[in-house]
């Protein structure tokens, strides 16, 4: 295929608003959806007033420090898959940072991507439902901490930026079109229901061999992701759990 042929199959990022100061841009892609914006379309921010996390926590940035983006998904998957694309995203994230930063993060489940004990970037997936239950869209949303130099005291002692981490000034331009095209790849892998991209989830996974706590307080030692992007913890009665997504914790050491 030519470059151009392959430009031209692409899905995520064929349009992209770069736009700077929003609430969210999760609420600008709603609009643009609403408005009946084809999926893959994009909107970045410089500086979000009111970010936001899973669960109501806010998501932190200072203008022009972070990459923040939401694109507008419209697969034609049941909803119970929806909640895949968190992984999805953070696996694109992995992706883009180790190609252009040489960094090499991992993924914790659900939707976080560490390097080391620390997150450098959060990843929301919030599906909407039209009639009769079908999936009408999901807006996928990342905030990918860039060139901080320092963070205020409540994120501080868990955060970090490639920055930070690299010791440079990184190019947020050049960081977003590593994303986009590295979302787009792993979106069609998605689509295609093959075995790469859980293979891949695997292989980056720091959740994976670590004793954690799902939110219901069941605790055992994280083993495997099923073919729905569920996390299955072998308790320590054998027994084996199935957390189809929410939080987990570090549990305590046995
Ligand atoms: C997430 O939530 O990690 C998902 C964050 C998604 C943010 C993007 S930015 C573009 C788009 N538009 C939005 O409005 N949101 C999306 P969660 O797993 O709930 O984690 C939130 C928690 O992460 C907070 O409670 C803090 O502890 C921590 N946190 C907040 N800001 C952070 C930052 N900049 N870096 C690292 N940790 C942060």
């Amino acid at each position: 295929m030519s470059d151009a042929a392959r430009a031209d199959a692409r899905v995520i990022g064929r349009a992209v608003h770069a736009l700077d100061e929003v609430g969210s841009t999760q609420a600008e892609i709603a609009w643009l959806a609403a408005e009946g914006a084809p999926e893959g379309v994009v909107v970045t921010a410089r500086h979000q007033r009111a970010g936001r996390g899973r669960l109501g926590r806010a998501w932190w940035d200072r203008a022009g420090e972070s990459l923040l983006l939401s694109v507008l998904l419209r697969p034609e998957i049941v909803p119970g898959r929806a909640p895949q694309l968190s992984l999805v995203g953070s696996l694109a994230v992995v992706d883009a940072v180790a190609a252009e930063t040489g960094l090499t993060p991992g993924m914790r489940w659900p939707n976080d991507v560490m390097v080391g004990e620390r997150k450098i970037c959060g990843v929301l997936a919030e599906a909407a439902t039209g009639a009769g239950g079908r999936l009408d869209r999901v807006v996928l949303g990342i905030g990918l901490n860039v060139n901080q130099a320092e963070f205020p005291p409540e994120v501080a002692a868990r955060a970090s930026s490639l920055r930070l981490l690299t010791g440079r000034v990184h190019d947020r331009d050049r960081l977003l079109a590593a994303l986009l095209a590295a979302l787009d790849a792993r979106y069609r892998e998605f689509l295609a229901e093959g075995e790469s991209l859980r293979a891949a989830w695997r292989r980056h996974s720091v959740t994976l061999g670590a004793r954690v706590r799902a939110a219901d307080g069941r605790e055992g030692v994280a083993v495997d992701l099923d073919d729905t992007g569920a996390l299955l913890i072998r308790a320590e009665d054998g027994a084996l759990l199935r957390v189809a997504s929410g939080e987990i914790a570090g549990a305590p050491a046995a």
